[in-house]
């Protein structure tokens, strides 16, 4: 295994191979088989599996109630700079190993935020230059890039929805150089979370104001992006709440709204988050259908909750008939919009074994691998999409179709009704559906 840094972070470990679903050996692909073609194109084009810089290598198993059981090595030295770059040997090195094509980071993944703007700018500015050898030397691209203006105290009260401007401004520096980064990169699309763009308390909030600040916020940005030659995909990613009691961009269906109302339609699709769906009271299916239904499915960060409490608890996906739903809404949709499959997830804080992030992420990219076979299966041999079809054939021909194409009147309605007589009741089928389901997977 040809190393691309000096140090070997992960030891004992090389590239792990694909080896089929009868394989024992924990360290191995089961199903993902990055060449494999699936209705009509590789594995690695439908799915583009990115690793998150912030959960596999910034995170250390830090929860509310205690210290980090992580110790990253490249976390070790104090000189920031010597840190960040260990940090890109271990980040590369892994996602090397582990045959993924990209990967997905916020400014400050890369290297400590410093005191002054000035100084992070450089800092950033030198690690992007770091990460983009690294990235020609194994052929790794940037899915994404996106920046956190979340965690510092400044955004305690939001950043372009902050009600001091001076906030708003601070958070536009921070995004135009994540967007700078990110076409350095060739990033293909950018990412904006609104973490802290909500409210904790209505009663100190003015949210028609606030929306429109984070409306004119986007324009900006875009048009910058634009003018720098960004050709890529902005994403939004919905999600309901966490940290804030209330994130106005709540799910698809309000961040599509948003997204017209302020004229961002033509730039923006999402990236739909399998947690962020739960919390907000949703299937990750139902997400991803509202937003294939406007043309603006775009990418997916994939992991999932614990159905038994209710906060992002970011775990590796690993429920076979959740993500069989959303494989059947991806091939119907024709695939993602420009985006992938962004493992946004976190061991556990007692997986503490150095092969646990690879076991983690094996995981996770077989249970798409197998969800995606099982629903072209479901797909081509069952009567799935044939019955779905049917059930809307009134609609095809005669009135129906002269309704749709937009030829009929209400009255003319009124008239149809009178005259049709009695109407039989047509099953759902729900539960043959269910079924069907269940005895493909
Ligand atoms: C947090 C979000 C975050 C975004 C990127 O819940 O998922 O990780 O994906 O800022
Ligand atoms: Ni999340
Ligand atoms: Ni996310």
């Amino acid at each position: 295994m040809p190393l691309i840094g000096n140090t070997e972070f992960f030891k004992g470990i090389g590239r792990i191979p694909y080896e089929g679903k009868d394989s024992d050996n924990p360290l191995a692909f089961k199903f993902y088989e990055a060449d494999r073609p699936v209705d009509g194109k590789p594995m690695r084009e439908h799915f583009k599996f990115a690793v998150a810089y912030w959960h596999s290598f910034c995170g250390t198993g830090a929860d509310p109630f205690g210290t980090g059981t992580l110790q990253h090595p490249w976390d070790a030295p104090s000189d920031p700079m010597e840190a960040a770059r260990q940090k890109a040997d271990a980040a590369f090195e892994f996602i090397t190993k582990l045959g993924f094509d990209y990967f997905c980071f916020h400014d400050f993944d890369l290297v400590r935020e410093a005191p002054s703007l000035k100084e992070s700018e450089g800092r950033l500015g030198y690690m992007v230059s770091y990460i983009k050898d690294k990235m020609a030397a194994s052929g790794v691209k940037l899915l994404w890039g996106t920046a956190n203006c979340f965690s510092h105290p400044r955004y305690m009260n939001g950043a372009a929805t902050n009600p001091d401007f001076r906030v708003l401004a601070r958070a536009a520096a921070q995004v135009k150089g994540a967007l700078d980064a990110t076409i350095a990169l060739g990033g293909e699309n950018y990412v904006f979370w609104g973490g802290r763009e909500g409210y904790m308390s209505l009663l100190n909030t003015n949210v028609k104001r606030e929306l429109d600040h984070l409306g004119r916020f986007l324009s900006l940005a875009r048009d910058y992006a634009r003018a720098q030659g960004f050709k890529g995909t902005f994403f939004i990613e919905p999600k309901p709440m966490e940290p804030m009691k209330h994130q106005y961009d709540y799910d698809a269906a309000a961040v599509i709204g948003f997204l017209h109302q302020y004229g961002l339609e033509d730039d923006f699709k999402l990236n739909l988050e399998v947690n962020h769906a739960t919390l907000a009271g949703h299937s990750m299916q139902h997400e991803m259908e509202i937003a294939a239904a406007h043309g603006m499915l775009g990418s997916i960060d994939a992991n999932r909750g614990d159905y038994q409490n209710g906060w992002d608890t970011d775990q590796f996906p690993n429920n076979l008939n959740e993500v069989t739903l959303m494989m059947l809404t991806l091939l119907e949709a024709g695939g993602l919009k420009g985006g992938g499959i962004n493992f946004d997830a976190k061991l556990r804080r007692n997986s503490t074994d150095a092969e646990d992030l690879f076991l983690a992420h094996i995981g996770g990219a077989d249970t798409f691998a197998r969800a995606l076979l099982i629903a072209d299966r479901i797909l081509k041999e069952s009567t799935y999409r044939e019955f779905r079809r049917k059930r809307y054939a009134s609609f095809d021909t005669g009135k129906g179709k002269e309704f749709e194409t937009g030829r009929l009147t209400f009255t003319e309605l009124h008239d149809i009704a009178r005259q049709q007589g009695s109407i039989p009741l047509t099953s759902g089928k729900q539960e043959f559906l269910e079924n069907l389901i269940n005895r493909h997977l």
